[in-house]
């Protein structure tokens, strides 16, 4: 078997050790680590989606899953991320109060890093003043909220209600979110994957 594919089985078992070694020989394999998170890492994570929606698997598997595509993305980070290039912009992102999904908003967190942003992660379970509050303290022009839960999808509108009359731009993500959500909230964009979200806040920042 191909060694993304095993790593994505691997994070379908939840085993963090194999998944830390095998990221690893595929690093030293030189395979792209674009290629190592979307078909290995992320293939996985799909998969553990689609068979906890089915009842196939159960939460605890997921919370193993979850470990084990956090030791894959440590050590892929650096790679995605090119040290000492000069700031392009300053973006804000956490996962929404209620909220403690956040492997998706680490990954546009790194992603948004490699591009030449500067990142301030404010974590999960983020109430929206925070948000708001951090973004003004560090003269941030966006802010990137993530929600994976449909339940914690309005505390998205409360931050757009603090924000009235700013001038700090918003985008969002997370699975149950979409193109239509952000419009009838307010928001300036939505990304539906990491590498979106950095081509969204290039074009949010430009000018
Ligand atoms: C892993 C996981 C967990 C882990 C989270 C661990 C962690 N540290 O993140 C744990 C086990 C803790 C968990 C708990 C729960 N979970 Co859960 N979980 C998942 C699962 C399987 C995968 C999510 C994931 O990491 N995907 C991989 C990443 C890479 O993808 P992503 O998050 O979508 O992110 C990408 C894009 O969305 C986008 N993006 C994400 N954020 C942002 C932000 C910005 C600014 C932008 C621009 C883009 C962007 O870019 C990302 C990268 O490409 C999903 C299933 C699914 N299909 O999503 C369920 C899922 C989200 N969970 C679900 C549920 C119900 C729960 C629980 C309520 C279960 C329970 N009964 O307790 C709890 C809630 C806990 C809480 N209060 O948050 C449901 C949500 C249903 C709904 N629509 O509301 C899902 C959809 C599963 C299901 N089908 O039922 N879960």
């Amino acid at each position: 078997m191909d060694i993304l594919k095993r790593i994505s089985v691997y994070i379908r078992n939840g085993d963090k050790e194999r998944v830390f070694e095998l990221t690893q020989q595929a690093i030293d394999r030189s395979l792209p680590p674009g290629n190592i998170l979307d078909q290995g890492l992320i293939a996985g994570m799909n998969v553990v989606g689609e068979q906890f929606k089915n009842h196939q698997i159960f939460l605890p598997d997921v919370l193993l899953a979850a470990k084990a595509m956090h030791a894959g993305m440590n050590q892929l980070k650096p790679l995605l991320i090119k040290e000492g290039i000069p700031s392009i912009g300053r973006i804000v992102i956490g996962t929404v109060h209620g909220d403690l999904h956040d492997i998706g908003k680490n990954l546009v967190g790194i992603m948004l890093r490699g591009a030449g942003f500067e990142v301030f992660d404010l974590g999960k379970d983020v109430p929206p003043e925070r948000f708001v509050e951090t973004a003004q303290k560090e003269n941030a022009n966006v802010i990137g909220m993530s929600a994976l839960l449909t339940t914690t999808m309005p505390v998205m509108r409360k931050v757009m209600d603090l924000l009235q009359n700013n001038t700090i731009k918003t985008i969002i993500g997370g699975a149950p979110t979409s193109q239509d959500f952000a419009r009838e909230i307010g928001a300036d964009a939505y990304a539906y994957d990491a590498a979106n979200a950095v081509e969204c806040v290039k074009e949010l920042t430009r000018g």
